[in-house]
């Protein structure tokens, strides 16, 4: 861990105390100095933390005015109302770290920032947003778990609410699912189908395997991240596998089988290339989406412009009073 930071300021004071806050698992937060690295690595990951929450309001969304019932339209936009509150916390916690939200919406729907590789596959029938509830947040939930306990102060405490949440969604999911599989067999056919086109983006979700994942073994020694890809991997394929048999549906992959020996399933190899062609762009929904964010965010001048001008407004009123002159038009 030492040899991380002290590559950048040698033995100062500041960076001892750094590994030391890291090494007691307590928390850096804000005001507190911290290597550039390590501030440019939370800047990145909640960035792209934060623009998958945005742009992962998208796959479901387009279900909105299609929910088969009253109910089924109520839990579905009251979910897709978290994820936009679970993109302002983590907006917020990375303005703790000195970027302005502004700036990574720019660069969100300029390319020059990633989000999940798994919003950029589309959501065809119903059954893929229990699907999505299932299976994607189910991959959330064991991802973002550990994240309650990185060593940014800020991103740590959002994620506590975060995964709280992200709990229920499951749940939803699940329950769904649970409903169309006791219903007709057309039913239980689309939610087989959803899960045999979900299954793979999940597991890629949890980004590349170790060997090939450059970041892991820093954002480990800083406790950014508390296990790796693989790791994480493994655990959602263990918790999901009794889920899958509960449900009575197949899980398309023909190689997993459980190891008596390490006590886990094993399973396949993800396609890699994949999610090399996704990430770069070349997902099935990459350019609709980014292109739907972009024309939101310009949708929304308007509204960013009168809460300017509002709040200049009362903050030049603010002024008036203290001064104690007649701060509107009806004072004079
Ligand atoms: N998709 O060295 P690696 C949600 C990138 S929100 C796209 O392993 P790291 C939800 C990676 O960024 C889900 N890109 O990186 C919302 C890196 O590129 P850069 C989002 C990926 O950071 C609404 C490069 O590949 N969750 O669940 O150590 C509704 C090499 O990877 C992906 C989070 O953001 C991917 N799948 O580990 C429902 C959780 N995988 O930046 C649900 C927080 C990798 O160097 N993030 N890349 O150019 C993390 O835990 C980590 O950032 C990751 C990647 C595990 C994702």
């Amino acid at each position: 861990m030492g040899a991380v930071v002290t590559a950048e300021v040698a033995g100062s004071a500041q960076v001892d105390r750094f590994d030391a806050v890291i090494a007691g698992e307590q928390r850096i937060e804000p005001r507190d100095w911290m290597p550039d690295a390590y501030r440019a690595t939370l800047i990145r990951q909640i960035a792209q933390h934060a623009h998958s929450e945005i742009i992962g309001m998208q796959p479901e969304g387009a279900w909105l005015t299609r929910a088969p019932s009253l109910r089924r339209k109520a839990i579905l936009l009251a979910k897709a109302q978290d994820e936009a509150g679970h993109g302002l916390y983590l907006y917020a916690a990375a303005e703790t770290l000195g970027v302005d939200r502004a700036e990574l919406t720019g660069k969100l729907v300029s390319g020059r920032q990633k989000y999940s590789s798994i919003f950029n596959y589309p959501a065809l029938s119903f059954a893929d947003v229990g699907v999505i509830g299932w299976l994607v947040d189910g991959a959330a939930i064991c991802n973002q778990v550990p994240l309650c306990r990185c060593s940014y102060g800020p991103y740590a405490r959002a994620m506590v609410r975060i995964c709280k949440e992200e709990s229920f969604h499951q749940r939803q999911g699940y329950e769904l699912l649970i409903t169309m599989m006791r219903g007709t067999g057309s039913q239980r056919r689309m939610v087989q189908d959803a899960v045999d086109r979900w299954w793979w983006p999940s597991l890629m979700m949890f980004g590349p395997p170790d060997g090939a994942s450059p970041n892991t073994a820093r954002s480990m020694a800083w406790r950014i991240k508390r296990h790796t890809n693989d790791e994480l991997r493994q655990r959602f394929v263990d918790m999901s596998v009794p889920q899958a048999r509960h449900l009575g549906i197949t899980l398309p992959d023909p190689a997993l089988s459980w190891n008596e020996e390490r006590g886990s399933w094993d399973f396949g190899e993800p396609d890699w290339s994949e999610l090399e062609r996704v990430i770069e762009g070349d997902g099935p929904c990459n350019t609709e989406r980014v292109e739907r964010r972009r024309q939101a965010h310009e949708d929304g001048a308007w509204v960013r412009e009168a809460a300017l001008a509002y709040a200049h407004r009362r903050g030049a009123e603010g002024d008036r009073r203290a001064a104690g002159e007649p701060a509107t038009e009806e004072e004079r």
